[in-house]
């Protein structure tokens, strides 16, 4: 069943929520939107540097082309972030680590709320804006907002670059498939401000259909997913996902 439009939550939805042991969520750019970070595509503010479209600027094409202007795009979003905070819906993704037997967060998100908002061992598909790897030897450095970031790899002396997966790269070694692991398993999958449209992570959700699992989409827009939700919520993920407090006491 669809449920095109408002913060209405069906009984079968809260049912299953209410039950469930193994739930998955996947979240996107959407969720992190109510703290203020642009998202890529929709919403109004999408990402653009200097002119540039963030599949430009964020491709392996223009690290090989211009790496400074590749850190200066993403020294630019570090600095936005520093004064940005988690909001609603990382905190109740955090709270539903401990509510659930089984709970996987799958972020595409590389800004580092969940963590901030309290989530542990997220899977972070795309990387961190808050790590640094080396074009070589592939050493990666973990920096917070109040230290620099490397400018060089300490190990080998050759060029650093933003521990994120760009266009064309590889994902990390593991990450998609412990999420593999944990999609084909959950019983619950949701699906938070993601435009589901950059794979492989917008596979998960269908394979977590396929295994069985009840896939509730959350998003003020539709998506390719959404016709093939089992519900949908259409909403902003820090009004909607508070809402499912009501069916489950801590
Ligand atoms: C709200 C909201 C609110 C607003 N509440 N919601 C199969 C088919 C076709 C192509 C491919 C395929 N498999 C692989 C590919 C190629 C490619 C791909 O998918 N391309 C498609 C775009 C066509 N994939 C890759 O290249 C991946 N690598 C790979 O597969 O390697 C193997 C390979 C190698 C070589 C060739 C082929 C395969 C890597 C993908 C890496 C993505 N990287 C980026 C940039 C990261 C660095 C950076 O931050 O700059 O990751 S792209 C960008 O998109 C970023 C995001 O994580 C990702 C997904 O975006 P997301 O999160 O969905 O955000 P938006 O902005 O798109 O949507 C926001 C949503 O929120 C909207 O729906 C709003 O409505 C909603 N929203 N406010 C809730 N308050």
């Amino acid at each position: 069943m669809q449920i095109p439009s408002g913060m209405f939550i069906s009984e079968e939805l809260r049912r299953r929520f209410a039950g469930a042991t193994r739930v998955l969520v996947l979240t996107g750019a959407g969720v992190s939107a109510e703290s203020g970070v642009p998202t890529f595509r929709g919403g109004g503010d999408t990402a653009v540097w200097k002119g540039l479209p963030f599949d430009v600027i964020s491709s392996a094409h223009m690290v090989q082309q211009d790496l400074p202007a590749v850190w200066e795009w993403f020294d630019y979003r570090r600095d936005l972030l520093k004064s940005l905070e988690p909001n609603a819906a990382h905190k109740t993704l955090a709270d539903w680590q401990h509510r659930f037997e089984d709970f996987t967060l799958v972020t595409q998100n590389v800004d580092g709320l969940h963590q901030r908002g309290g989530s542990r061992d997220v899977i972070e598909l795309h990387g961190s804006i808050w790590r640094a790897r080396c074009i070589s030897c592939h050493s990666r450095y973990e920096f917070s907002a109040e230290e620099l970031r490397p400018q060089e790899c300490v190990g080998c002396g050759d060029a650093v670059l933003p521990d994120v997966v760009l266009f064309g790269e590889l994902l990390p070694t593991g990450a998609f498939e412990r999420a593999v692991e944990k999609a084909a398993a959950c019983e619950l999958c949701l699906v938070v401000g993601t435009s589901a449209l950059v794979y492989p992570a917008a596979g998960l959700p269908e394979l977590a259909k396929a295994s069985g699992a009840f896939v509730c989409e959350v998003n003020p827009e539709r998506t390719p997913l959404s016709d093939f939700c089992d519900e949908i919520l259409m909403g902003k993920a820090g009004e909607v996902l508070p809402l499912f407090a009501e069916s489950r006491e801590p």
